[in-house]
């Protein structure tokens, strides 16, 4: 494993503003870090955020540690919500902004009810423009957010409400105070997770080419490395990193993060495409979700609902199929399904908004539950349990949902978003309590191993019925009528061989003690035949004449030769002539004994040695070639 690139003195924390056009949030965010977000010339003339801007800044942390901040500014414009969608996506903590002399505003509920949609724990209400209002008037704004606040994860009881001024720095030391306690209850993000970068800018620098920007939702990325782009496929590479403005030889998770790439040209690329550690996800065009439909939308939901769909830095229309009723009241969730026209990288635990279309707005959002569900039937249960934060029922769920084919640990790991290391741990006591079976590199829920057995052993017993004159089955054909991989089926031929149910020799599988099954007159036949050819040696009889003899019709003795021949009892040297394995072995012999005298051997010798007629010795010779015992050189053979 590679060993941990954060300097563990340094926590970064991405913070994002939300908030109503016009409050201050980008006044804010250059009182506190000294930058101007605003880096559109438009935005400039306008005085309005159109697109996200970034900012950083280091504060001491309350550990000793240093704070790194990376700042997403987001526009207020109701227009511009789905930029706003674009830059909530990789933050740890909010400013809720809200100008004192105005309250709350349209676009303060909707903002608000993204960052709840999409999962924000922490942040800061911050009464900006302070110095607009008197005392009394602020007074009043605060009650009225604290109910607006009340019973959400921004409630006055667990985080502050900041009142400031930008414009005088009113309150600012009170807000970096929040700020650092806070981030300090801000989970650090898995630097060791598999790396995905949602990009949101990508753009040309003189110098280098292309460069992406993004905010590392997890894992580490290093300078060098190879990364696919989503959902394109093409691979890329990592020529430099930087992270909040400055070079570094890393970025990782929870990092503004801006990469040089090559491999790809702007046009390539662009927001809403991810990247993500080559040949180990898959873009998918469904997932199935848990929906929640705010408690203001003004309709109810209904089935195959055409929407606008966000994750991440991605923006799509979708087609909403929903699994229960025929449609879904406000204020309530259930379990549905997402259609994209394209493919996109979403994992489990991605957040999601829908917008309806027209008039354009938040409606809901939700949470991606399985995005490898293509072909797979998908029951409430499956969703029920993977919805809930317990790992390990979810990992035996998705497990489970395999069947007899099991999965492999490539398979879990693009279908998870986890790493080969948190499968494994979150797996250990099924693996442990035998509830779970890893074999190789597959994955099998252990209760799928009795069904297979039992079917297993019932092919095999038909086979013995229908061919009684058979050894037993190959496993080749067993594997294919039981529907098993090699894998599981060789595990569960173990056991069966382990409990005396089965026998295996070489390719063959037969019920124990079963081999073949003779009437008196077949097994007679049998002995006949092998004795026949035991005692004449190489001057063997004509198979016909052997047949000819027998007490079983023609087809029966057939088939009791090909046994023969299948158990290497009989070998057949050419089309016409067939030998007893004593008798070949007894050839072999002698040629062992001539090398010495002789490496060389024609015809006229082997005749003379053997006391076989020309008929006979040309294709012994030719078999013994094969059997490269001999190897032939002009008219004569070479004793090998
Ligand atoms: N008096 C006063 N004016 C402020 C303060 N903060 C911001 N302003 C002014 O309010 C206007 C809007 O501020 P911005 O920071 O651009 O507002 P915003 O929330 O970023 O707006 P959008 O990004 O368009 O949503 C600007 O003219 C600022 O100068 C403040 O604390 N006091
Ligand atoms: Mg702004």
């Amino acid at each position: 494993m590679p060993s941990p690139v954060t300097i563990s003195f340094v926590k970064s924390i991405i913070v994002g503003t939300a908030g109503h056009i016009d409050h201050g949030k980008t006044a804010l965010v250059k009182a506190l870090t000294g930058i101007d977000a605003d880096r559109l010339e438009e935005e400039k003339r306008r005085g309005i955020t159109i697109d996200l801007g970034f900012a950083h800044m280091d504060l001491p942390g309350a550990n000793g540690e240093t704070l790194r901040l990376g700042f997403v500014d987001v526009p207020g414009h109701e227009r511009f919500v789905r930029n706003m969608l674009a830059g909530v996506g990789g933050i740890d903590l909010v400013l809720l902004v809200i100008a004192a002399d105005e309250s709350i505003k349209p676009q303060t509920r909707e903002h608000f009810d993204i960052l709840q949609l999409i999962g924000v724990k922490r942040g800061i209400t911050v009464l900006t423009k302070s110095d607009t209002v008197d005392a009394e008037t602020l007074d009043v704004v605060r009650m009225e957010v604290e109910e607006f606040l009340r019973g959400t994860f921004l409630e006055t009881s667990k985080s502050s409400v900041v009142a400031v001024s930008a414009l005088t720095g009113a309150g600012l030391e009170d807000l970096k105070r929040a700020l650092v306690a806070a981030a300090g209850e801000v989970e650090p993000r898995d630097s060791q997770a598999l790396a995905r970068l949602p990009i949101d800018r990508v753009f040309t620098m003189k110098g280098f080419g292309t460069v992406v920007t993004g905010t590392l939702i997890s894992g580490t990325i290093r300078k060098d490395e190879e990364l696919q782009v989503f959902p394109t496929g093409r691979r890329v590479r990592v020529r430099g990193v930087q992270v909040h403005g400055q070079g570094a030889d890393a970025a990782v998770a929870g990092q503004r993060t801006a990469l040089n790439l090559t491999g790809a040209s702007t046009e390539d690329l662009a927001r809403g495409m991810t990247l993500a550690l080559p040949n180990t996800f898959v873009a998918t065009r469904r997932a199935d979700v848990k929906l929640s439909l705010l408690p203001s939308a003004p309709r109810p939901l209904k089935n195959r609902s055409r929407v606008h769909f966000h994750s991440n830095t991605m923006e799509t229309v979708a087609e909403l199929r929903l699994y229960g009723d025929s449609q879904l009241p406000p204020g309530q969730a259930a379990f549905a399904r997402v259609l994209l026209p394209e493919t996109a990288l979403l994992l489990p635990g991605d957040r999601f908004i829908i917008r309806q279309f027209s008039p354009v707005m938040t409606i809901g959002g939700g949470i991606v539950l399985d995005a490898a569900a293509a072909r797979l039937t998908q029951s409430d249960e499956f969703l029920r349990v993977v919805s809930q934060d317990n790992v390990e029922e979810m990992l035996t769920m998705r497990i489970r949902r395999r069947g007899q084919s099991g999965i492999s640990f490539l398979e879990l790991i693009a279908e998870t978003g986890l790493t080969r290391g948190a499968i494994e741990s979150g797996l250990a006591n099924a693996l442990r309590e035998v509830r779970c079976l890893r074999i190789g590199d597959l994955l099998l829920a252990a209760e799928q191993l009795n069904p297979l057995k039992i079917s297993m052993e019932r092919t095999i017993k038909d086979f013995h019925n229908t061919n009684p004159l058979e050894p037993g089955i190959t496993k080749e054909s067993l594997r294919e009528k039981v529907r098993a991989s090699q894998a599981i089926l060789e595990r569960a031929l173990e056991e069966l061989v382990r409990d005396h149910e089965i026998e295996v020799a070489g390719d063959l599988v037969r019920l124990a003690g079963r081999g073949v099954v003779m009437k008196d007159e077949e097994a007679e036949s049998k002995r006949k035949i092998e004795d026949a050819f035991a005692s004449a040696g190489l001057r063997v009889p004509a198979l016909d004449q052997v047949i000819a003899a027998l007490p079983v019709d023609k087809s029966r003795a057939q088939k009791i030769v090909t046994l023969l021949l299948r158990e290497k009892m009989l070998i057949k040297v050419s089309q016409e002539l067939v030998f007893h394995r004593s008798a070949l072995e007894e050839l072999r012999r002698l040629m062992k004994e001539e090398k010495p005298k002789s490496s060389k051997i024609d015809v006229v010798r082997f005749k003379e040695l053997t006391g076989v007629s020309r008929k006979y010795a040309i294709p012994l010779l030719e078999y013994l070639d094969r059997e490269r015992v001999t190897r032939r050189v002009g008219d004569t053979r070479e004793i090998l």
